[in-house]
């Protein structure tokens, strides 16, 4: 097939940076411009794996940690075929947390390595580009009180912060720090810009193998 690919664009970063907002505003953006674009998020707690990690983060269950870790993982993994499908067709997506959540979480737990975390997701579709929406913990914490979820507390999130940063050093990895501090639009208009030009550049390349 000849028709040009979508692009596999991925928003990292802590708790209440702003990903979900960037991501929905993106995906408006896109489709305003004629692009075809859609956003999907993980965990994708639509799936029957998905629901399990629904019920963990709610607390409503307790998995071991190397089981989560892998249920994530596979919650990646089974929604492949409908990704790549859809990045063969043109479209591009957006995608609210990706694999380094899956890293980043995981290895802020004590006895766990990062080659360990990434291990499950080597060969994932690798995004062609990763912005990470970098934000202060205290302003962070100005932008509302952390919900009842797992993980949602100001230590556990400063570990995963300085986890990312350690996934940040792979050049493997087109990944774009965004001062996620600025105000809503001031934000989005850096991401579009961003967008635009990776959507041009990946439309005529194939889909690369995350961490290979
Ligand atoms: P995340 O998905 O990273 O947890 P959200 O997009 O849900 O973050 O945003 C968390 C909260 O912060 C929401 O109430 C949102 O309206 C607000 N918010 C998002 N971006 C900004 C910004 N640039 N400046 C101020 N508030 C913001
Ligand atoms: N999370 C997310 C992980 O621990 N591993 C993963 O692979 C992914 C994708 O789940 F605390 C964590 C990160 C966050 C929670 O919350 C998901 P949101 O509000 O649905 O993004």
């Amino acid at each position: 097939m000849s028709c040009r690919r979508g692009s596999l664009i991925v928003l990292e970063g802590v708790d209440k940076a702003g990903k979900t907002t960037q991501c929905k505003k993106l995906v408006h953006a896109l489709q305003q411009s004629g692009r075809p674009a859609e956003m999907m998020r993980f965990p994708d707690r639509t799936t029957q794996i998905g629901q399990l990690i629904s019920s963990y983060l709610e607390k409503k269950n307790n998995l071991e940690d190397h089981t989560v870790h892998l249920l994530f993982s596979a919650n990646r993994w089974e929604l492949v075929p409908q990704m790549k499908k859809k990045l063969e067709q043109g479209i591009t997506l957006v995608v609210d947390r990706y694999a380094f959540s899956g890293v980043a979480f995981t290895s802020a737990k004590p006895d766990f390595s990062l080659e360990w975390c990434k291990n499950p997701d080597v060969g994932l579709p690798k995004p062609d580009l990763v912005m990470f929406l970098q934000l202060n913990p205290s302003v962070a914490a100005g932008r509302g009180e952390f919900g009842t979820e797992r993980y949602e507390t100001s230590s556990f999130q400063r570990s995963v912060q300085q986890r990312f940063e350690q996934l940040m050093k792979d050049p493997s990895v087109n990944w774009k720090v965004i001062d996620a501090a600025r105000s809503i639009e001031v934000v989005h208009s850096e991401i579009k810009v961003l967008c635009e030009n990776i959507i041009n550049t990946a439309e005529n390349l194939p889909i690369g193998e995350l961490w290979k």
